[in-house]
């Protein structure tokens, strides 16, 4: 099949899981073309059946807000037409979902009919899609889109919830290559980041809000009066400058590394003995994922489609959303001693294979042939 495949390029899951998404679909021998407006982060091989299409948006001085969903649905036209694509797969309702409806109402003026598969993330639904000020747009596109996934069960039941949905939703968790997360470097340069008694717990997200991350220093600092460590803090995003500000406070920021956004998400996790994910709301948790593909457990609360993922007393543990003390007295059960510990990380790793691409993919595949069919 030739797709097209929307999504944000940036460091998000939504953009991760799409780009992983593609690559995995190109090996399975389909043509894939990539759209938006900057090279995806984790796409950086093209071939002969990955292309990449820029969303170019014209500066011009009238506009207070330039328009991005304009110039989105005037690509996707073009594209759609130019290589003969087959369908479109849009990662993030918003504005993606109805960009892709506006290409195809174009299209069928030219008699090309372009099917639609949009995939739901989460803050497109939970947080930013259920605003006034987008609903009407965000609930018009998705009952448009001729097939809707949802990365968990939680995710679909908060669509059902908040919008007037009238089509079907399938849940198609979202999926890592475990095989890329197998321990296979020879150093992962632990040493370069802690003292050989002391244990490495991660954090990475994009530091927005509702990743609670002050939590995460608090319940770090209270590890850390138990049990020798080190906080690893991967990402960039607003609540970065409050945390440093949080670590110096009380007393523990040269216990707190601060690595930004990186690429090197396996060695991070490579060297690390626990992950910390205390988020308000997360639809799936595709970071605590990769951190249990990598064995790691993992400490997070228990809100939307995180029980989805992390399994409470086996993978990881569960706590209500601000519960620091639950969290932290959890954690430190984990790292306590290294029996425990080793146990928690092949459990995490067993856990992770339930969400192998090589069992999710086909799922999608499924889904595009379907809707070629039915269309
Ligand atoms: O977590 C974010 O703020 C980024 C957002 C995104 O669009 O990338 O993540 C959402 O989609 C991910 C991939 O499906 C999920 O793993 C995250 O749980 C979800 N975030 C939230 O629901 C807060």
């Amino acid at each position: 099949m030739k797709i097209g495949i929307v999504c944000y390029p940036t460091f998000g899951g939504s953009g991760v899981v799409a780009t992983e998404l593609g690559l995995e679909l190109s090996k399975r021998g389909h043509e894939i073309h990539f759209i938006t407006y900057k090279q995806p982060v984790r796409l950086e091989l093209l071939s002969n059946n990955v292309h990449f299409h820029e969303v170019n948006v014209p500066e011009y001085p009238l506009f207070h807000y330039q328009p991005y969903e304009l110039a989105l649905s005037s690509k996707l036209v073009n594209m759609v037409k130019q290589y003969g694509i087959e369908l479109l797969h849009v990662h993030y309702a918003i504005p993606h979902a109805y960009a892709a409806y506006m290409a195809q109402q174009m299209l069928k003026e030219e008699g090309i009919f372009i099917p639609i598969v949009t995939t739901l993330h989460g803050t497109d639904i939970t947080l930013v899609g259920s605003h006034p000020f987008y609903k009407p747009a965000v609930a018009f596109s998705i009952n448009k889109s001729n097939a809707v996934t949802s990365v968990s069960e939680s995710l679909k039941q908060d669509t059902l919830r908040l919008f007037d949905i009238k089509v079907d939703i399938e849940v198609v968790p979202n999926f890592i290559d475990v095989e890329k997360f197998q321990p296979n470097f020879t150093d992962c340069q632990r040493t370069a980041m802690a003292t050989e008694n002391e244990m490495i717990v991660t954090h990475i997200s994009n530091f927005r809000e509702v990743k609670n991350i002050p939590d995460v220093i608090r319940i770090f600092n209270n590890i850390q009066k138990e049990i020798p460590a080190k906080l690893m803090m991967v990402g960039e995003g607003p609540e970065r400058e409050p945390a440093q500000e949080l670590a110096q406070n009380l007393g523990i920021s040269d216990k707190v590394v601060f690595f930004g956004n990186s690429n090197e998400i396996d060695r991070i996790l490579c060297f690390t003995d626990l992950f910390l994910l205390p988020s308000q709301t997360e639809s799936f948790g595709l970071a605590a994922l990769e951190a249990m593909a990598a064995s790691v457990p993992v400490i997070s609360s228990n809100t939307g489609g995180l029980p989805e993922v992390n399994a409470n007393g086996f993978s990881g543990y569960l706590s209500d959303v601000g519960n620091v003390g639950d969290m932290s007295k959890n954690a430190i059960k984990i790292l306590r001693d290294s029996e425990t510990l080793n146990q928690f990380k092949i459990n995490a790793k067993k856990q992770s294979l339930k969400f192998d691409l090589r069992a999710i993919v086909p799922m999608y595949e499924e889904i595009y042939e379907r809707t070629l069919s039915e269309c």
